[in-house]
């Protein structure tokens, strides 16, 4: 009973070590990068190692909720697993940018801004790609982005986006070949939950029997 009880204790520290007290879980997950690349003609292409049978999976971490602009997550299944990544040399132009347009989706899926999965707490959470009344194209800084996506209710969700070339407006220039990548999604029971019930098992009967 005494090895039970220390991997529990050790399992709680590390989950401790984890969490960023009123800030949603990231680390939960390893990162899925979105790899965004140009070729020698100056097209766009997209690539990521997910699909509608290996979609990213979105927790609710119950009795759980965050400060300021991260309280959008609050009850919701959600993750920041994905991150759009730039591979090789992307070279839009002077004055230009990589934009992402949302151009159809699963209803009940929302996104919020974030970063770079570093210093959460200085992520903006502003509703992008439609979500209320937000735009539907994103100007991308280049820089690795995990956004948060969320829904309200179990299931599976997909989002479809274009991605282009666009100067300061969004406004698509010509010379550049665009792609589109499809995200796909399934709001899962969370196994941590599950994890924390299997641990409260054990503590109770290692009282019981003190
Ligand atoms: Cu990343």
């Amino acid at each position: 009973m005494k090895n039970a009880t220390t991997i529990v204790t050790m399992t709680i520290a590390a989950a401790t070590t984890l969490a960023t007290a009123g800030m949603p879980n990231a680390h939960t997950w390893p990162m899925e990068h979105i790899m965004v690349s140009m070729d020698d003609t100056n097209a766009l292409h997209a690539h990521v190692n997910t699909s509608a049978t290996n979609p990213v999976e979105m927790q609710r971490f119950a009795g759980e909720t965050y400060d300021a602009n991260a309280s959008t997550l609050d009850n919701q299944y959600y993750s920041d697993q994905y991150g759009w990544v730039l591979d090789g040399i992307v070279d839009p132009g002077f004055g230009n940018s990589i934009w992402i347009e949302m151009t159809s989706q699963t209803t009940g899926l929302e996104t919020y801004q974030g970063g770079m999965r570093m210093m959460i707490p200085m992520q903006t959470f502003d509703p992008i790609f439609g979500t209320a009344g937000s735009d539907m194209n994103w100007q991308w800084s280049g820089m690795m982005t995990h956004n948060w996506y969320s829904a309200s209710e179990l299931g599976d969700y997909e989002a479809n986006y274009r991605i282009y070339v666009g100067d300061a407006n969004g406004d698509a220039i010509s010379g550049f070949g665009e792609t589109a990548i499809a995200l796909n999604f399934r709001a899962v029971p969370s196994p941590s939950s599950l994890a924390l019930l299997g641990m409260g098992s054990l503590i109770a009967t290692r009282r019981k029997r003190a």
